[in-house]
């Protein structure tokens, strides 16, 4: 019995804070429904907001000018005037299911990714301490989980997060691990140390801040007076003016053969080959923005939103700025309470998780970060200084 007790702990805390990040991409079948509808998206038209009859159309973009403000906060944030438009798809994974309509009153949000810069900013005004920097806590349990008293073991009391690591060949592949041969959680890994002991990010300042739990961005946004988007408010400002598109910029993956976002290219996992000139975080405002002037919505680095995540969620999704469900519930994982993340990232290939398109869902554990997660921020109205 001890000896079970022991495995089971031990496989928690070794895979508790991986199996979000693969739980889906891990997936065989869930990548076999994927693949087909990748490739339709590409013949598909994009359809663009006719002014004279948007009424008449799923996607709505009023004039609203930005408010007049001399709010610091919003000094470097594209306004993103109200409207309404479809979110989520018919023909792609589940999650996304219903297309639904949605309306949103106007906000402002961070034109690009939360930097290392900003956040290095934000800890040292307050001296926070990342989730990844201390000691392993079972913080994102459901309370009334059957995990709920679980303990860690002391010898996995190591403060660290989860990376990526390289593999030389398909026969690093351990079939009885899968994902896990290459998603591993490596002590001393944390927003200061992206790979772990020996890395570093002097010369990455420019880049997104990786390696933060929803936690730590929330913190963040507390302290910058900001806040996170919510689900609604990412997909509508990812998709740019675009109505059903499947890309920030329309339906072409690289149109004039031109890679629009950091992605893998190459053989997923083996070789990433950098086609698109990167093989792990580029820096913020590598590629073109959208439009509404909005850069890396997809690729790059996942992005935190407030929701909880419910994967049926869109079924009961209010009209007017839905918030998200009132709490985390993922049949694959219940006793874990995930959050919302959106965009996808430098290891997002179209042999894998194709999370780049602006209506893919993906979920993590709340008290965990990642080699390839950051966030942006918004500000609404209500917040402004008066
Ligand atoms: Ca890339």
């Amino acid at each position: 019995m001890r000896k079970v007790v022991f495995a089971a702990l031990t496989f928690l805390v070794a895979a508790i804070v991986l199996v979000v990040v693969i739980s889906t991409t891990a997936d065989p079948q869930w990548r076999r429904k994927v693949i087909p509808h990748q490739q339709s998206f590409q013949t598909k038209t994009t359809t663009t907001l006719d002014p004279k009859n948007s009424a008449t159309q799923a996607l709505v973009i009023s004039a609203q000018p930005a408010p007049k403000t001399d709010d610091p906060r919003v000094a470097s944030m594209q306004w993103i005037p109200s409207g309404q438009f479809e979110m989520g798809t018919s023909n792609t994974v589940p999650d996304e299911f219903p297309a639904h309509v949605v309306a949103l009153e106007g906000f402002w949000m961070d034109i690009t990714e939360v930097t290392n810069r900003q956040y290095q900013d934000f800890v040292e005004a307050t001296g926070y301490v990342t989730t990844a920097e201390r000691p392993p806590e079972l913080r994102s349990i459901q309370p009334k989980s059957k995990l709920a008293n679980a303990q860690i073991l002391p010898e996995m009391n190591k403060p660290g997060s989860i990376c990526s690591l390289q593999l030389s060949s398909r026969d690093d592949i351990d079939p009885q691990k899968g994902a896990y041969s290459w998603w591993q959680y490596v002590p001393g890994a944390n927003w200061k140390h992206p790979e772990g002991a020996g890395s570093a990010i002097v010369d990455r300042m420019a880049h997104p801040v990786v390696h933060v739990s929803w936690l730590d961005v929330k913190a963040y946004c507390d302290w910058a007076g900001k806040k996170l988007p919510t689900e609604a408010q990412w997909e509508f400002a990812a998709r740019g003016r675009r109505r059903g598109a499947a890309y920030p910029w329309g339906d072409e993956l690289q149109p004039d053969g031109k890679w629009r976002q950091n992605i893998w290219q190459g053989e997923f996992p083996i070789r990433d080959t950098g086609e698109d000139g990167f093989t792990r975080t580029a820096p913020v405002k590598s590629f073109p923005a959208n439009d509404f002037g909005l850069y890396e919505m997809t690729g790059n680095v996942w992005e935190w939103c407030a929701d909880y995540y419910q994967p049926e969620y869109y079924a009961t999704s209010p009209l007017k700025n839905p918030l998200g469900p009132a709490f985390s519930h993922d049949p694959q994982e219940p006793d874990i309470i995930k959050r919302v993340q959106r965009g996808g990232s430098f290891m997002c290939s179209d042999q894998y998780c194709v999370g780049y398109r602006v209506s893919a869902r993906m979920k993590g554990e709340e008290d965990t970060g990642a080699f390839h997660t950051g966030f942006r921020c918004v500000v609404t109205r209500d917040m402004l200084q008066k």
